[in-house]
C-alpha cells in the first residue's frame, strides 16, 4: 500500500497557491489513502528562515495553518494530521540524513539560492532544509508526495538520500515521487511577480481566508496581458494571470467563453475579473464559513492535532528503531 506525506509551512496566510498546489490534494488523497495519508504543519522548517518566522507569532500561525487545512476539508478521523515539532523523530532522522549529504548538493538547491540572498549571515538550517524534508517523508516510508512543482528538486534529493541510506545501511526506504495537480503547477502571484509565495507578502498572495472584498481589490488591480492597452484591443489569455486563475475557479463554460471572447476583444478585463470573482466567491465562501466555526472551537483543533501527533509517532517510532540499529547506535 502506498503512503502519502506532505507538509506546509506556518510562515504566513495560506494562499490559493498552497490550496490548489497542495491542500486540496491532501483532502483528495485522504479520501483514497485514509490513514496512509500523513500531513503536517512544518514549524521546524519555518524557523529555518528567521525573516519568515518569529517566536511571537509562530504558535498562532501554526494554529491558523492547521485550522485552514481543517476548513478546506481535511478530516482528522480519515487522515493523520499534526504539527512537526510534536514528533521529535523528524529531527533525529533529519540529522542522520544531514550527515549523509554533501554540502555541495544542498548548495545547488534553487530554493536555497533564492532565499540565501536575503541574509548577510546565512542560517545553517536554511541550507539543511532539504535533509529535514527528506526525513519528514521517509520517516513514514512514504512514496507519494503531493506538492507544487517548486518542490521537485527537493523530492529528487530525497530519492538520492534514500538510495544512499539503502546502499550504506541496507534496504530501508522507498524512493518517493512528487504528484502534481496539472492545473496548479506553479500559481502566479497576483502582483505578476513570479510564483505566489507567503514570503513575498500579501501583495503576492490571495489568501484562502482573506475577506472577499480585499481579494476583489487585489484582482481589480492585477496586471493582465500587457499588450492589451485598450478595451478594443484583442488580448492573449495565455499570458494573463487572470486566465490562469479562471482555470482554477471557473466552470468549463466560463473558461471557454473567456478564452474566445478575450482574443476577439468581446470581453473587457474588468468584466473578466468580475466573472472570476464569482468563481472565487463560490469556492471560498464555504471554506471561510467553516474556518469561522473552527475559530469558535479552538479546543477541537488542538485535540485533533494532539491525536494526530500520537498517530504519527506510532509509525515514526518503529522506523527510528530500525534506523538507529542500522546506523549502529548503541542500544541499551
Ligand atoms: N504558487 C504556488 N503554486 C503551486 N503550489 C504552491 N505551493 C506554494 N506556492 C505555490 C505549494 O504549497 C505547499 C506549501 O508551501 P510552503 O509552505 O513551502 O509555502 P510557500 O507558500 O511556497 O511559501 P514560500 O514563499 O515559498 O516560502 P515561505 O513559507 O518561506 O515564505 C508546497 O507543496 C508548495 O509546493
Amino acid at each position: 500500500m502506498s503512503r502519502v506525506f506532505s507538509g506546509i509551512q506556518p510562515t504566513g496566510e495560506p494562499h490559493i497557491g498552497n490550496y490548489f498546489g497542495a491542500m486540496r490534494n491532501y483532502v483528495r488523497l485522504g479520501e483514497q489513502y485514509g490513514k496512509n495519508s500523513i500531513y503536517c504543519v512544518v514549524d521546524l522548517h519555518a524557523i529555518t528562515n528567521p525573516n519568515a518566522s518569529n517566536p511571537q507569532t509562530l504558535a498562532q500561525k501554526t494554529f491558523e495553518m492547521a485550522l485552514a487545512n481543517f476548513a478546506v476539508g481535511l478530516d482528522p478521523n480519515k487522515v493523520i494530521f499534526f504539527v512537526q515539532s510534536q514528533v521529535p523523530e523528524h529531527q533525529e532522522l533529519g540529522w542522520i540524513f544531514t550527515c549523509l549529504t554533501p554540502v555541495g548538493e544542498l548548495e545547488r538547491m534553487t530554493q536555497y539560492k533564492d532565499k540565501a540572498g536575503q541574509f548577510e549571515s546565512i542560517p545553517s538550517g536554511l541550507l539543511m532544509y532539504p535533509t529535514l524534508m527528506a526525513a519528514d517523508i521517509l520517516l513514514y516510508k512514504a512514496d507519494t508526495v503531493p506538492v507544487g512543482d517548486d518542490q521537485d528538486q527537493h523530492i529528487e534529493l530525497t530519492r538520492e538520500i534514500a538510495r544512499k541510506f539503502n546502499h550504506n545501511f541496507g534496504e530501508t526506504f522507498p524512493q518517493p515521487k512528487a504528484v502534481h495537480d496539472p492545473n496548479a503547477l506553479r500559481i502566479p502571484g497576483v502582483d505578476g511577480n513570479g510564483k505566489m509565495g507567503k514570503s513575498k507578502g500579501p501583495t503576492s498572495t490571495i489568501g484562502i481566508l482573506e475577506p472577499l472584498d480585499s481579494i476583489w481589490q487585489k484582482l481589480r488591480a492585477a496586471p493582465t496581458d500587457p499588450a492589451r492597452v485598450r478595451r478594443t484591443d484583442p488580448g492573449n489569455p495565455d499570458v494573463c494571470l487572470i486566465f490562469d486563475y479562471h482555470k482554477l475557479f471557473s466552470d468549463l463554460d466560463t473558461i471557454q467563453m473567456v478564452n474566445v471572447e478575450c482574443r476577439r476583444a468581446g470581453i473587457g478585463c474588468v468584466d473578466c475579473k468580475k466573472k472570476l470573482m464569482e468563481g472565487v466567491t463560490e469556492h471560498l465562501t464555504p471554506i471561510q464559513a467553516r474556518a469561522e466555526e473552527l475559530r469558535a472551537d479552538p479546543d477541537w483543533v488542538r485535540d485533533a492535532l494532539r491525536e494526530g501527533a500520537k498517530e504519527a509517532r506510532a509509525i515514526a517510532g518503529p522506523v527510528m528503531e530500525e534506523v538507529r540499529e542500522k546506523v549502529g547506535f548503541l542500544k541499551l
